[in-house]
């Protein structure tokens, strides 16, 4: 039996070295609320296969850690309220314990390295945490990225954190941290932040290259790729601001710790911005998709 259960989909691609993009469930269970959670996540998988590649949506059932799911087993999950949320330290205890859960992006990128795939997207990283200095709340996603050869696409990183910090701790254990088109970090509801970016990049040609090369000079770990949100669908950082404080002030007067700390500030920020923040979250991710797929391709091409 093989660790990773792929998908028949998944299994025929990646034997044909055809492009596969692997695609995270904790933003399913414990980022978006029921239904928008599953037509968010259908959509991302059709927008894969419109951009020439085959979704591999990872999640742990039943104790099997599948890669590539059916759709029932897609709305299943959307609605299990009470899915673990796994990353590196509790992966193989949930399937040890024939458990269900989902995946963060540092539990994702273990699969997926473990399934072959090279290309993750997503919304947001997890990142080290505003007060991080009192909590230290640093989210296991950085030191995956720092170990774990998959190239992740995402929007940046959220306000809820501490992004200067963040990118501080990427930038210690040898992360490349890629801006894609632009000069400044974009930051995630926002296309552009007042922080530069270390390195920027403006094609997936470029990108797909970068990934190769590491891996050829054997360096360990991923490459982190900040996707700018479309302009349309973007949400000023000044309108954001007060509302993230406020969640934040909250998620400390409740005594919320630990790994409930960012779904609490995800579904506190849905509520005060009246559904806008999970508008724009949808749209990001589907960028990240277009973006992560055509990665992907040129992957698979230079690979030939
Ligand atoms: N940021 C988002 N949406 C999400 C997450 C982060 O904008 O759904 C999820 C991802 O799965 C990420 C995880 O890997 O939260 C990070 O959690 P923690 O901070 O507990 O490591
Ligand atoms: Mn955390």
């Amino acid at each position: 039996m093989s660790l990773v259960t792929t998908s028949p989909e998944v299994t025929e691609a990646l034997a044909a070295g055809r492009p596969v993009v692997a695609l995270e469930s904790t933003i399913i269970t414990h980022g978006m609320p029921w239904p928008q959670n599953l037509e968010m996540a259908r959509k991302v998988e059709a927008t894969i296969r419109a951009n020439g590649a085959t979704p591999a949506t990872i999640a742990v059932i039943g104790g099997a850690l599948f890669a590539g799911l059916t759709d029932a087993q897609l709305e299943n999950l959307a609605q299990t309220k009470d899915a673990a949320k796994l990353s590196r330290a509790d992966l193989a205890v949930c399937m040890a314990q024939g458990g269900t859960g989902a995946t963060t992006v540092a539990a994702t990128m273990i699969a997926a390295r473990l399934a072959g795939i090279h290309v993750f997207a997503t919304g947001g990283i997890g990142g080290v945490h505003k007060g991080a200095e009192e909590t230290f709340d640093i989210s296991a996603d950085l030191s995956e990225l720092a170990q774990t050869e998959v190239t992740v696409v995402a929007a940046g990183a959220k306000a809820i954190l501490d992004i200067p910090k963040t990118l501080e701790v990427l930038e210690t254990n040898g992360v490349p941290v890629i801006a894609y088109g632009q000069d400044s970090i974009p930051a995630f509801w926002s296309r552009e932040s007042d922080l530069q970016a270390p390195l920027r990049m403006d094609t997936a040609k470029d990108i797909a290259s970068a990934h190769l090369l590491r891996g050829q000079i054997g360096l360990p770990g991923g490459q982190l790729v900040a996707n700018p949100i479309p302009q349309e669908d973007e949400i000023p950082a000044a309108v954001l601001a007060p509302i993230i404080a406020q969640a934040t002030k909250e998620a400390g007067e409740q005594g919320v710790s630990g790994k409930k700390v960012t779904p609490f500030l995800l579904s506190r920020i849905f509520e005060l911005t009246e559904g806008r923040s999970l508008e724009a979250n949808i749209a990001l991710v589907l960028n990240n998709a277009r973006l992560a797929s055509e990665i992907a391709v040129e992957i698979a091409k230079q690979c030939e």
